[in-house]
């Protein structure tokens, strides 16, 4: 069969004015420069899985939601979706499936509405794809009826057996990074986290002799590629983030990847971070102040004590030569309309180097979204294509709705200006320049 493997590229977002601001602000079209072309690492896993025998594309529709015409000469398209795209991806599995193509769709948003994506794909998996994907291709080939497939039905994916990656399908697209996993999953629970539904199993590490194995695979495609791990926590566990390091060293490649903050406990994980090309840390620290973080996680309470130690914590990563991009939620349940000052003023105390402001966004399948749903919180239940992280979609406990919007563009307007780039920035540029 001819396997299409379509990926949605581009980011998303609805709100006039903040789109209109996103536009015109230095620092929010630089970041959006740098992840706007990612390519879709779990399509290329599944590609790589694809039993022999078949012809694989790979696909992207682009910003526009719009499919390349190739997709229409596949037998089977694998579709992946997150939730701020699932219509475009659904509009696109219709218009497949008109003209013959069988669909099948997974992902994070098909894993916790499996019975929506049924009435738009033929075949629709529920959670990690590796294991159960074999049988999805064998059962399109066989010309079996469509149906739902639950991963959790066939043996657990074990990550210290994954293949490489396909990159090579990934043909000569401008991507800006490639994307590597070197673990899976999060021991933090956060109740509004939306990689949630992947994370369910514990927190899995890869070898660190196959991280470097798909990172070689890389660079024949690219000699000197930039690495964006697409980890939610890598450096957990901290011996092993410095054999991570160490292999990584000789490669003399440059990186980004997410982590937390305990990061900034160890001098030599540090150093070794930045000696093995580590150019950025993205932390979700979510709020400045302690309070607002008691209780967002379902098990422990990790950030809230560690709230206290943010700004000397972040200090230490940025010492080391490594910049942070310090991550805030705003509209958590404590926040008042206080809260965008003090995300300002954090900012510039530290001095954070890059700053992501995003809303507090229920997405299906989270703790928050039932809990917001139940207390009748929702502004516009299911409307999926608002989960972007910058439309504001519930009632905030301490603010209106439309005090969120305001203080987000309050915040922007302040944040990404070169102005206040620069004064973010500078003293990382002093503090390396001492350091000879
Ligand atoms: C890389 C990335 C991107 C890339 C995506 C590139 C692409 N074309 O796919 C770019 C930069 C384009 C992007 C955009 C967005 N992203 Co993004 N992104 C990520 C990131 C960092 C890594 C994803 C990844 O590679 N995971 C690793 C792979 C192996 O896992 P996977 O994709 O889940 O695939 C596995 C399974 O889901 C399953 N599977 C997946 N697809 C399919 C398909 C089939 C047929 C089958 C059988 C199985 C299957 O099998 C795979 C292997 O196990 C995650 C955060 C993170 N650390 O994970 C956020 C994340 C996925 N993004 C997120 C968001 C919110 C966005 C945006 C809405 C942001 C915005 N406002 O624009 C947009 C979405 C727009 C769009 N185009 O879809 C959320 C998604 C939440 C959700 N539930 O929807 C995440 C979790 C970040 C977060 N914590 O908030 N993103």
């Amino acid at each position: 069969m001819k396997i299409g493997f379509l990926a949605m590229s581009g980011l998303r977002a609805h709100d006039p004015e903040l789109c209109k601001l996103g536009l015109t602000l230095p620092g929010v079209i630089e970041r959006g420069k740098v992840i706007a072309s990612l390519p879709s690492l779990g399509l290329i896993y599944l590609a790589a899985v694809t039993p022999p025998g078949h012809d694989l594309r790979y696909f992207e529709a682009e910003g526009d939601g719009k499919e390349p015409p190739e997709v229409y000469d596949c037998d089977l398209v694998a579709i992946s979706t997150f939730s701020a795209q699932v219509f475009e991806a659904y509009a696109v599995a219709d218009r497949l499936r008109q003209r013959g193509v069988r669909v099948a769709m997974g992902g994070l948003h098909v894993t916790v509405r499996p019975e929506e994506a049924l009435c738009h794909a033929d075949h629709v998996v529920i959670g990690e794809g590796e294991n159960v994907w074999p049988a999805v291709v064998a059962a399109v080939a066989r010309g079996d009826k469509g149906q739902v497939w639950h991963a959790a039905q066939y043996s657990p994916v074990e990550v210290e057996e994954l293949p490489v990656p396909r990159y090579d399908l990934l043909g000569q697209r401008p991507y800006n990074r490639f994307t590597v996993q070197t673990t899976r999953g999060c021991p933090w629970r956060c109740d509004f986290c939306a990689s949630n539904v992947m994370l369910r199993q514990k927190y899995r590490k890869r070898s660190v002799a196959d991280v470097i194995r798909d990172i070689r695979a890389i660079t024949h495609l690219k000699r000197r590629p930039f690495i964006e791990f697409a980890d939610d926590n890598t450096f957990v566990d901290k011996e092993w983030g410095k054999e991570l390091c160490r292999q990584l060293a000789p490669l003399r490649l440059h990186w980004f990847t997410e982590t937390d903050i305990s990061v900034a406990d160890d001098p030599e994980l540090l150093r070794l971070m930045r000696a093995a090309g580590c150019r950025q840390v993205l932390v979700g620290l979510e709020s400045p102040g302690q309070s607002p973080l008691e209780g967002i996680e379902l098990k422990t309470n990790f950030k809230a004590r560690r709230a206290r130690d943010y700004v000397e914590s972040l200090r230490r990563i940025q010492a080391a030569g490594i910049t942070a991009n310090g991550c805030f939620i705003l509209g958590l349940d404590r926040h008042t309309p206080n809260i965008f000052q003090e995300v300002y003023d954090f900012a510039l105390k530290v001095p954070l180097y890059d700053v992501q402001i995003t809303v507090l966004t229920p997405f299906p399948g989270t703790p928050l979204y039932d809990r917001l749903l139940a207390e009748g919180r929702l502004l516009q239940p299911e409307r999926w294509d608002l989960c972007t992280l910058f439309d504001v979609n519930y009632h905030p406990a301490g603010m209106t709705p439309e005090e969120l919007r305001r203080g987000v563009y309050w915040l922007a307007e302040r944040l990404y200006t070169e102005d206040c780039l620069l004064q973010r920035r500078r003293p990382f540029f002093e503090g390396m320049k001492d350091e000879g």
